[in-house]
């Protein structure tokens, strides 16, 4: 493609864009995109300049590390340039970096990595002369940073004096200023308290707190530091690799991260990428990927860096797990026992993997303390498979008529008072049964794979059926006509013929399953469970006393009550009745087999790639059953991958690791150890 008019004015487009966020967010710390959204813009200009070498200008923004000072603090220079990092986002973007490395250093066997968890602050340059810090400075372009040494003396984690008798006259030590999580949220607790502006995460307000021009107010900002690096040295024979530096680094008085590790080759970094990813949520910190260094201070030399980042290390990304999106309304949702939840209906944004378009805000305390208003730009977070919540709004967005969230005194659903008892945090509906919305929502529960299994029964088909009024409780579903069902919207005699089959299927089930349908509150899976063991029948739970239900391991005098009170109202113990009439039942408790052996009990499994003789969810039924846990991702804790056709990466992954691979077969081996030691009792 030749260079057009149009790519030129693209390429002119990013800059001013890039540039633009560069300035709102180093210059004055109120980023208005996500990272994932500005790294997104950069790669564009990345891919766009090595498409057309001769758009290159340079004053670009890949020209440099990006920022420029701010006016009230001093210039610095640095000598040595801090260099920033260059980002990998997929494995193979890390495998084309140790390609890249073993090739320019002709290195056939594998390559000696650094590895470290990448913090989410402010780069710093510490210099110490003669063992004493003189100077501290921002990062800034690379080239020239802010003076913030007056800010950085009262981090407590950073020494003024290196330790030891004899220090090198000159050496730069370079770090992270962060903040931890709970020293966010405490400082967030105390700006709200004193009617201050609260920071929408920890990057801003360690970036906040580092660039206040009164050193006293920093100082009472919970600010931390880890040193990673070495600037200019002068006096000392520099170590021979990283891993030494920051043993040289620690021996000093530094802080240094103690998650660093020393990796080999390629296998080595993606293992610890793994590992950091499941950590990441029960670290004290926020980190946003992890680092790769080539370790050797040699093959770091003959590698060298380009403009703004060295070649021999690479920042490995997690997939962004905050995002900013509006507030499109907020809702009040009624469960299923009729807990009233607010949750804010947001314009869908890509976050930690999925897309969020709602977000809850757990309770009527929740939403005043967050004042989460429609219109309102929000901070959303996902972290691994938690519910997505709304972490802050940003308040400088709020458009001018914005007006709080007004809460309900009335059920959203079926109008009757909103209830909250003397020091609960949750409101409820007090309807109960008149209550559609609490029907609805118990009429899911009963229908869900774990409870009673209904195929096709969903959300949306209830709704229906309740609305139209031909269901008001689980007993009426088993009374359904396909003609009926036929008549609903959307609906064909086909689907209402197997919805009803699949109703009517459901009829054969076990004590435990129907327990939890039922929906008691706090009787989840396990405790239904071992209700069921324990009375081996309906009939003697109907008539159990709360201390006789309290004799039962797990069950403690809240759940024995809640257990007692459902059997005790005449509707539920019709309902039951009903149901019972019905046809639906379970095998005699007694005649049950014993529970099977179980082959992969503290195992954990991952599936990956077409299974032949089973579908991907009945594999994990079949872990399941024979007592082991599912995964998603490969890492150094699983026990086996189970290997179908057309795997992907984690077949390499788990190699590298060490896990043993299964074929479908080897599986089936091992999970039906099981089945023959049944087929003995
Ligand atoms: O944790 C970090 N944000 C981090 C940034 C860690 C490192 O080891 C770095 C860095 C930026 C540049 N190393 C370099 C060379």
């Amino acid at each position: 493609m030749p260079l057009t008019a149009a790519v030129r004015e693209q390429a002119a487009r990013l800059r001013a864009e890039i540039e633009g966020h560069d300035y709102l967010y180093y210059v004055l710390d109120q980023p208005s995109i996500p990272d994932s959204a500005y790294d997104a813009l950069m790669r564009d200009l990345v891919g766009l300049e090595a498409r057309y070498p001769e758009l290159v200008t340079p004053d670009s923004p890949t020209q440099r590390v990006g920022g420029r000072p701010a006016l009230q603090f001093l210039p610095v220079q640095h000598d040595t340039p801090m260099l920033s990092l260059d980002n990998a986002f997929e494995d193979a973007e890390v495998i084309a970096f140790d390609r890249r490395v073993r090739e320019r250093l002709g290195v056939a066997g594998s390559i000696d990595y650094s590895a470290e968890p990448k913090l989410d602050g402010i780069a710093i340059n510490l210099r110490y002369e003669d063992g004493r810090m003189v100077r501290a400075a921002t990062r800034g372009d690379g080239s020239v940073g802010e003076d913030v040494t007056s800010n950085v003396r009262t981090i407590k984690t950073i020494p003024l004096r290196l330790r030891g008798d004899t220090p090198p006259s000159l050496m730069e030590v370079r770090g992270e200023i962060f903040m931890s999580r709970s020293g966010f949220e405490a400082l967030n607790a105390r700006a709200r308290g004193a009617g201050d502006k609260t920071f929408v995460n920890p990057r801003n307000a360690a970036a906040g707190s580092l660039r206040q021009l009164d050193p006293k107010l920093t100082s009472t900002r919970p600010l931390e530091f880890f040193a990673y690096g070495l600037g200019e040295v002068r006096g000392i024979s520099l170590p021979s690799g990283h891993t030494a530096s920051l043993a040289l680094l620690r021996s000093l008085g530094l802080r240094v991260n103690e998650l660093c590790e020393s990796v080999q080759g390629v296998d080595g970094c993606l293992g610890y990428f793994r590992r950091m990813a499941e950590r990441r949520r029960s670290l004290p910190y926020d980190i946003d990927g992890v680092v790769y260094k080539v370790d050797d201070h040699r093959f770091q030399a003959m590698l060298g860096s380009v403009s703004r980042a060295p070649r021999w290390a690479i920042a490995h990304k997690f997939p962004a797990e905050e995002a900013l999106t509006l507030v499109e309304g907020v809702e009040f949702q009624v469960g299923r026992t009729g807990a009233i939840t607010p949750v804010a209906r947001l314009k869908p944004v890509f976050v930690g993997g999925v897309t969020v378009s709602n977000a809850t805000l757990h309770n009527f305390d929740e939403l005043a303390r967050k004042d989460v208003r429609p219109g309102d730009t929000v901070a959303v977070r996902r972290a691994g498979d938690v519910i997505p919540e709304i972490v802050a709004v940003v308040l400088d967005k709020r458009p001018e008529k914005s007006r709080a969230v007004h809460v309900p005194r009335q059920c959203p659903a079926c109008g009757s008072d909103i209830i909250r008892a003397d020091g609960e945090v949750v409101a409820r509906c007090s309807g109960g049964l008149v209550c559609s919305a609490q029907r609805k929502q118990a009429l899911r529960h009963f229908a869900s794979r774990r409870a009673m299994n209904i195929d096709g029964l969903g959300e949306k088909l209830i709704d229906q059926l309740v609305d139209a009024g031909l269901v008001a409780n689980a007993a009426d579903l088993y009374r359904l006509q396909p003609d009926q069902v036929a008549a609903l919207e959307r609906m064909g005699e086909k689907s209402a013929t197997k919805l009803v089959s699949a109703i009517s299927g459901s009829r054969s089930t076990t004590l435990e399953r129907f327990l939890f349908a039922l929906g008691i509150p706090g009787v989840g899976e396990a405790t239904a469970s071992a209700l069921a063991q324990h009375f081996q029948g309906i009939d003697p739970l109907l008539s159990a006393t709360e201390e006789s239900l309290q004799k039962i391991e797990d069950v403690g005098p809240a759940i024995a009550g809640a257990v007692h009170a459902f059997f005790a109202q005449p509707h539920n113990q019709e309902v039951i009745a009903e149901m019972r009439r019905l046809g639906i039942c379970w095998p005699d408790q007694t005649e049950r087999p014993k529970p099977a052996n179980q082959p992969l009990a503290g195992k954990t499994l991952v599936v990956t790639g077409t299974l032949t003789g089973m579908t991907r969810d009945q594999a994990q039924e079949r872990i399941r059953e024979a007592g082991g846990r599912v995964a998603s991702s490969v890492s150094a804790s699983t026990s086996y991958l189970i290997c179908g056709e057309n795997p992907g990466s984690k077949v390499a992954l788990a190699k590298g690791l060490g896990v043993p691979v299964l074929t479908e077969a080897e599986f089936l081996a091992l999970v039906n150890d099981d089945k023959a030691g049944q087929n003995e009792i």
